[in-house]
């Protein structure tokens, strides 16, 4: 069985600044907001939370384009309220867990200024500078074909100095360069500079982008675009694990967690290779396939579509290779950066919503990892529905997307159906929803009488936390009551082994596994339907030992081995006798 470590037991509780609670009336959710929702969060059986980046910045990506990482976005607060958030977290035995964002830098920090300044400036390799290349007609163009992630190419040109510098990101997000030793130093020392405060931790940004091939070549050209991805020499490349040891070292220093994000990189080797204990690397990683599973094959925003299978055969992967090579993962459905898994992965029609929240949750608290949750996931908040239009998209992302089609098509916007719909299932402003707390104008999260920062999901007046927090059947409860069935039987769903039901015993619509503690020998088999029609199910050890139901989202209704789920059913059997 894994060792155990207070990271492993942890649940973590993620929060989007920008959109958790308003205190002072600006429209903008702030740090002295989070503070007062802490006995909130610890009601819920929550008790670590993960804050994306609260740091200075331009905003131009919501605070993932950082201009000093040692001050606070003056309308989320101060340094003195995020010590207040620490001390009193710490008080209720809770935990902080920082965003690090050190792929890159906003362009308006003072390294990137020093860095642009001059060719010979002792700044200019922290980032990524290089000579333009000259084509055939005498036409100057960018040093590779890399494409941005959020479109265009990844390098812009500096007049100034006469060179292009790379951006992964938007133009004003430049790529900082960790083959430069003092700028690596000086990174550590802004982390010390939190984990000093009593930081708990770090999720790391766009970590495996960290190490770039060093030649930075070409990426493989695949379509006759001007830009193509690259991704196969920016993530994951050679020096990646010596800059992740090196970054640890500094962590290990204090007793903290820590999550990496890992885009692109989806084989089992190679993710063994960042959390398998005996490398000391990551404690865990935010795979990106399980955001992923309804992406078209190109592109995010390219057509595809989710089938249970998907789930199933990336529960499988994860679970059974971990204890492999005796690493842990995380385990999550919904961050800041996607559509919420309720409206893509099931259903938030009015006659399924409750349900497959529940569902959902079931899911995300049994399987061995950290569970990570996105606020809002436990009141059943779903995306923003059909009758919003392009103007309540206000993401850079999404926009991006939109307005590039919208030209290729002539600026028609008739002709943007199918561009919408694949917005409404995946735009990364679902995540960023305002808190729904109330059925109050601004559903609670800002004054009755200010503009929030961004479109509140209308269907606020049905589903907010205040009209579920005493209602025993609402999904709040199912979180509270899954919450607490997590933290009470440790040693068999974080620890538990994990053994999957088969397609054939449950049917390509059920997701089925067992998880076992080998010393009581409890086990727990979990059914969950991720359709929405009802589905039966034979489960053979039904039939041959006694297990007793520990929490479902409808009436039982089994008899002997025979289980029928309703649309988006869960069910939870244990057994304790070996
Ligand atoms: O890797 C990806 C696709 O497989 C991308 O999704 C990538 O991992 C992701 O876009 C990185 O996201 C993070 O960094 C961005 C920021 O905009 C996101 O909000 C953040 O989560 C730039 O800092």
């Amino acid at each position: 069985a894994s060792s155990k470590a207070w990271w492993k037991e942890a649940v973590v509780y993620q929060i989007y600044p920008a959109s958790f609670k308003d205190s002072n009336g600006d429209g903008l959710g702030d740090i002295p907001g989070v503070i007062s929702k802490i006995s909130y969060i610890k009601s819920l059986g929550v008790d670590t939370i993960w804050l994306s980046p609260i740091f200075a910045s331009p905003q131009n990506d919501m605070g993932y384009d950082i201009s000093d990482y040692r001050a606070i976005h003056a309308p989320y607060g101060t340094v003195e309220d995020v010590q207040t958030l620490i001390d009193q977290l710490h008080s209720n035995s809770m935990k902080l867990l920082m965003d690090l964002v050190v792929n890159h830098t906003s362009d308006e920090h003072a390294w990137f200024k020093e860095s642009r300044s001059s060719r010979d400036n002792p700044k200019r390799n922290w980032y990524f500078w290089r000579d333009p290349k000259i084509d055939n007609e005498g036409n100057r163009k960018e040093p590779n074909n890399w494409k941005s992630i959020f479109g265009g190419s990844a390098w812009h040109f500096d007049e100034h100095t006469g060179q292009y510098y790379l951006a992964l990101f938007l133009p004003s997000q430049p790529d900082l360069n960790w083959e430069n030793g003092d700028m690596r130093q000086a990174s550590y020392d802004d982390m010390r500079f939190w984990l000093d405060r009593g930081v708990d931790g770090f999720r790391i940004d766009s970590m495996n982008l960290m190490s770039k091939h060093p030649d930075l070549p070409d990426g493989k050209v695949i379509n006759d675009e001007p830009y193509q991805s690259g991704a196969e020499f920016f993530a994951s490349g050679p020096k990646m694990h010596d800059y992740i040891r090196e970054m640890r070292a500094v962590f290990d220093e204090y007793d903290t967690m820590n999550v990496g994000e890992l885009g692109f990189t989806k084989d089992e080797l190679s993710v063994s290779e960042y959390v398998a204990k005996d490398r000391h690397e990551l404690n865990m990683v935010f795979t990106g396939d399980i955001v992923d599973m309804d992406f078209g094959a190109e592109a995010k925003y390219g057509r595809g579509s989710f089938h249970p299978r998907k789930i199933r055969q990336i529960t499988d992967m994860w679970q059974r290779v971990m204890p492999k090579v005796n690493g842990w993962n995380s385990v999550y459905l919904d961050n800041h950066d996607s559509g919420r898994s309720l409206s893509r992965y099931t259903s938030d029609a009015p006659e399924h919503r409750a349900t497959a929240a529940k569902m959902l949750a079931t899911y995300l608290l049994t399987l061995s990892g950290t569970p990570f949750m996105l606020a809002g996931q436990e009141i059943g908040m779903a995306n923003l529905g059909k009758e919003y239009g392009p103007e309540a998209y206000i993401d850079v992302e999404a926009r991006n997307y939109y307005e590039a089609v919208l030209k290729s098509r002539g600026g028609d916007h008739s002709k943007m159906g199918d561009v919408m719909r694949e917005i409404q299932l995946k735009a990364r402003d679902h995540g960023r929803l305002p808190m729904q707390w109330d059925n109050s104008a601004n559903a609670g999260f800002s004054g009755e009488c200010t503009q929030p920062w961004m479109t509140i999901n209308r269907d606020y007046i049905n589903w907010n936390v205040a009209s579920q927090i005493d209602d025993p059947n609402s999904v709040l409860a199912y979180w509270r009551k899954m919450l607490a069935l997590r933290k009470v039987n440790t040693d068999l769903l974080t620890y538990g082994s994990y053994t999957p039901l088969s397609e054939g015993d449950t049917g390509e619509k059920v997701l089925g596994y067992e998880r076992q503690c080998h010393e009581t020998g409890k086990t727990a088999v979990v059914l969950l339907n991720f359709s929405d029609r009802e589905q039966k199910v034979q489960i053979k050890s039904f039939a041959q030992r006694e297990f007793e139901v520990l929490i479902s989202n409808q009436e039982p209704n089994i008899k002997a081995h025979n289980v029928t789920l309703m649309p988006h059913g869960a069910i939870i059997k244990a057994s304790y006798v070996t």
